[in-house]
């Protein structure tokens, strides 16, 4: 929306999550106030039998100060009237890791290739977002084909958030998956 209210943002029409499922790889992302994933973030989507939606994420944390670890993250989705808005709760596997619930918003997809994921925490009292997070996600690990980049531009404007993110590097740092203590 270009007056940046939140109500007014325009998500995914028809959102199908049965073609969103599988694995995406944040390429760009918007962080949220206090602790969020660093990079490394890889995210995976499943329907389970009761078509609801549920999904795994990973990536690279630093917590008390100086512990870096990877986060593996855990994730159920409430549906709500519009198909591509959920209420995400999450937790992480280990106890020390962060919980919450959240918006889980689907701003645009062509299932194949990009997602652009945004989440409003704290609606302000003039209808804008004051506290959001946002990921730019990519089947392909090296990144947004070409054709894509300017879809995901003009989406960032429609958020409000053009030229708020920032790339995401993937180095391998959750690739087996375990939560290691490089300090
Ligand atoms: C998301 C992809 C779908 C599943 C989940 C996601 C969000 C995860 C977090 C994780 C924060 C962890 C922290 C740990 C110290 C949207 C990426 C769960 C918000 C800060």
């Amino acid at each position: 929306a270009q007056d940046c209210q939140v109500a007014n943002i325009k998500v995914m029409e028809n959102f199908d999550k049965l073609r969103y499922a599988g694995t995406w790889y944040a390429v760009g992302k918007k962080d949220p106030e206090g602790l969020f994933l660093l990079d490394n973030i890889v995210a995976t989507y499943k329907i389970d039998t009761d078509n609801q939606m549920i999904a795994t994420a990973e990536g690279r944390v630093i917590i008390l100060n100086n512990w870096e670890l990877c986060a593996n993250m855990l994730a159920t989705f409430e549906d709500t009237p519009e198909p591509a808005k959920f209420k995400m709760k999450y937790w992480g596997a280990a106890a020390y890791l962060q919980s919450g619930n959240d918006e889980h918003w689907v701003i645009d997809t062509d299932y194949d290739n990009y997602a652009i994921h945004y989440s409003c925490r704290l609606v302000d009292t003039d209808g804008t977002c004051l506290d959001s997070y946002s990921i730019i996600f990519s089947r392909h690990p090296s990144g947004l084909r070409p054709e894509d980049q300017p879809i995901v531009t003009q989406k960032k404007a429609e958020l409000c958030l053009l030229g708020k993110y920032r790339r995401v590097s993937h180095t391998g740092f959750c690739q087996n998956g375990e939560i290691v203590n490089t300090q």
